[in-house]
């Protein structure tokens, strides 16, 4: 079929290296870092805002800097079919994570147009804002605030490791407060959301597959502890009588280990991943030590019996030790079971362009999780060499990012295609 044949290597490759330039840690071997709202990141929306428009889609803008390239449907009255992913990214990346998919969303779209055909329904490709919580230490921001799971007040309340929150940040990049409450979405104004992504695991590598079929995305629940002990001195403390919070940190932190292997299902993982010692100093012991919990399982029950267990360590550590303990839960998203409709069509068009495939579930999150919350959606996985991700090293074939892109070009046509809502 000549319009499938029209994915072009060289936009994907040149979009996605584009892109990479926009990097705040660019010397060997640090891979990409590029925060929300960064001069790197405002440099690399602008960048791919004049791709879209290059090939003749509408750029447009919501209150929290979700950006969209519209290519309009024959009946723009219609609900439109949305692809894309986020441009942010974890300190240290690759180049690959969130901005494959915006790059497949885009030349999908670009083919379309090139092939002559004009679909019934308004194609848009979506760029998210911050999907990372790396920034903000919330993520899906964009999404979410779409879900009308983040209002202005808690863009006012999240806050930077500089202390600029949220809100503040926008203001200054220009957008406005009263524009945000036009962010959200309801059911029915978004007919169908396909997002490409890199895997993130090494099934598809393993099995020489081309395509994972995404049917559900894991709970993902993400807080920060903070202890309070007494800072003293290291050499004239004795033990008995330390309230040391580093070490009931370190207990906590293995005991999380544990409760998360105890279930036996490899759905069930738990991470501490970022760490606050104050004053961090060799010979300080701190009084004042604070840790991030990523706990995350596709079954909820069984994510909130771990969660359970390690609360309840963690309040018997502290009380032993005379801390004070206290948390704050970031974010908390539910599964997301993806349509079966659209993972049908995925999956047709897969067995009609011989493209191999299995189904599988992604323990990743995306922006997809939210935007389930008012639409459909399902996700192609291409493979990711040895399933490495956020760390330089992330790598993933241009062929294969071609192969996702066009099972994403016929799937993004049909689904524009279809009168029924
Ligand atoms: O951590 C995640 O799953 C995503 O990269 N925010
Ligand atoms: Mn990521
Ligand atoms: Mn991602």
């Amino acid at each position: 079929m000549k319009r499938i044949e029209g994915i072009s290597i060289e936009n994907i490759k040149e979009w996605l290296e584009g892109i990479d330039k926009f990097n705040a840690t660019p010397e060997q071997g640090a891979g990409t870092t590029r925060l929300v709202f960064s001069p790197e990141e405002i440099g690399a929306r602008d960048y791919m805002k004049s791709v879209m428009r290059e090939i003749g889609l509408t750029v447009e803008e919501d209150g929290i800097g979700n950006i969209f390239g519209s290519l309009e449907g024959t009946k723009p009255e219609l609900a439109p079919v949305w692809s894309g992913s986020h441009i942010d990214t974890v300190l240290h990346a690759g180049m690959f994570d969130g901005m494959t998919g915006i790059v497949a969303a885009v030349e999908a779209l670009r083919a379309i147009k090139d092939s002559g055909e004009r679909p019934q329904r308004t194609l848009k490709a979506v760029i998210f804002t911050s999907e990372e919580p790396t920034r903000f230490k919330n993520g899906c921001l964009g999404s979410r605030a779409m879900a009308g799971e983040l209002t202005y007040e808690d863009c006012e309340r999240l806050t930077d490791d500089q202390g600029i929150t949220l809100a503040k940040q926008m203001e200054m990049l220009g957008y406005r407060k009263e524009d945000f409450s036009k962010v959200c979405k309801k059911q029915g104004d978004v007919h169908a959301m396909v997002e490409l992504h890199i895997e993130q695991s090494e099934k598809l590598e393993q099995k020489n597959l081309q395509v994972g079929i995404v049917k559900a995305i894991t709970a993902y629940r993400t807080m920060m502890f903070h202890l309070k002990g007494k800072q003293d001195h290291a050499g004239g403390t004795m033990m008995s009588i330390r309230r040391d919070t580093v070490c009931a940190m370190a207990e906590i932190i293995s005991a999380a280990e544990r409760l998360a292997k105890e279930t036996g299902r490899y759905e069930t993982v738990a991470t501490v991943g970022k760490i606050d010692v104050y004053p961090n100093a060799t010979n300080i012991i701190s009084g004042d030590t604070s840790f991030s919990l990523d706990l995350r399982e596709d079954d909820r029950e069984v994510q909130m019996q771990v969660l359970g267990k390690i609360l309840d360590f963690a309040k018997k550590v502290t009380k032993e030790r005379g801390i004070q303990m206290s948390y704050e839960t970031f974010y908390d998203d539910l599964p997301a079971i993806a349509s079966p409709h659209i993972l049908s069509v995925i999956e047709d068009v897969c067995e009609k362009e011989n493209v191999t495939y299995q189904y599988m579930r992604s323990g990743a999150g995306h922006d997809s999780q939210l935007v389930s919350r008012f639409a459909p959606y399902a996700m192609i996985f291409i493979p990711c060499r040895e399933g490495i991700s956020h760390n330089p090293a992330e790598h993933a074939k241009y062929e294969d990012i071609v192969t996702g892109t066009k099972v994403l070009y016929e799937t993004l046509r049909q689904l524009a295609n279809e009168e029924v809502e």
